[in-house]
């Protein structure tokens, strides 16, 4: 493809990708409301508040695909939850339909669903159950690209991730975690398949303690390699052990069930 544009570029998960998406387009824009630092020769930069529409539009105009992982990305004042997720998704949305409908995968969230406990196994099927106001600005996300899947077609992958980071960082995520690895190749086979249509896609490697099915989206051929079992040891060793009633230990959204409403200044 000639040109892929990547919110949230200056972020933690936007830097570990930027560098690795460099096959995968002939241009990547990368764009962040932050500075984006050194530009490389297959990068052009654009600073963008994603609340502001004329700029989304911009943003948006001559790019063929498009990973959205710009946001807030913990709890936070519902203020800016709404500026940047919900507002953000609305503009993002409008600024693709109205430059040829590219195709979008949105990084939605494990705080969906984070009060499902960690014994129950779950399908794409289940009712979200997100565990506080960044929770539920993943959930208005989904429900804004089905809309506008079903009402104009427009695709969009809608990944739930766990915990993508260099490795896992306690017990938990030795069930939500993915490797930069897999994330990779998970972006590779959703611009690649022919027809992608609108799913929900668990985003965990192939962790031998996972919670989610992606038995549905077996038709993107995504083969998840990395497993957070062989840290295991290693967390054990630095990591206290949660206690059986710590919520880090019964939900699957961890401790997020626990974030208070934040007041507005
Ligand atoms: P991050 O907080 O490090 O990066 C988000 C980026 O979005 C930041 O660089 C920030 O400056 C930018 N941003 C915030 N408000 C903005 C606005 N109004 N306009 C434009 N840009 C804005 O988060 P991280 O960890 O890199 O996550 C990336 C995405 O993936 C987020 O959408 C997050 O919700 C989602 N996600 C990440 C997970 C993870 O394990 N890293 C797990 C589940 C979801
Ligand atoms: C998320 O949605 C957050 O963006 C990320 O910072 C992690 O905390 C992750 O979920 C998680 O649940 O581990």
């Amino acid at each position: 493809m000639k040109r892929l544009l990547l919110t949230g570029a200056a972020g933690g998960l936007g830097s570990a990708m930027r560098g690795r998406l460099k096959g995968l387009a002939e241009i990547v824009r990368v764009s962040d409301i932050v500075d984006l630092g050194q530009v490389a020769e297959h990068e052009e930069a654009m600073v963008c508040d994603l609340g502001d529409r004329a700029a989304v539009d911009r943003l948006v105009e001559g790019c063929d695909a498009i990973i959205h992982l710009g946001g807030i990305s913990v709890e936070d004042k519902f203020s800016k939850i709404m500026n940047a997720n919900l507002l953000g998704l609305y503009n993002l949305y409008e600024a693709a339909r109205a430059n040829g409908m590219p195709r979008i995968l949105f990084a939605s969230s494990n705080h969906t669903i984070g009060f499902y406990r960690q014994d129950e196994y779950l399908d794409h099927e289940m009712p979200m159950r997100p565990d506080g106001l960044y929770g539920v600005s993943k959930c208005f996300g989904e429900a804004l690209a089905r809309m506008y899947f079903e009402k104009f077609g427009q695709e969009t992958a809608l990944v739930r991730i766990g915990s993508c980071m260099e490795k896992p960082k306690n017990h938990r995520m030795l069930s939500t975690w993915m490797s930069y690895d897999d994330f990779l190749s998970m972006i590779e086979c959703i611009f690649r398949v022919p027809r992608l249509g609108c799913p929900v896609i668990w985003g965990c490697s192939n962790n031998d303690t996972r919670w989610w099915d992606n038995s549905h989206v077996s038709y993107l051929g995504w083969q998840p390699k990395d497993n957070a079992e062989r840290f295991r040891a290693e967390i054990d060793a630095a990591v206290e052990r949660p206690k059986p009633g710590d919520a880090i230990a019964i939900y699957q959204g961890g401790p997020f069930v626990e974030d208070p409403i934040f007041a507005e200044d």
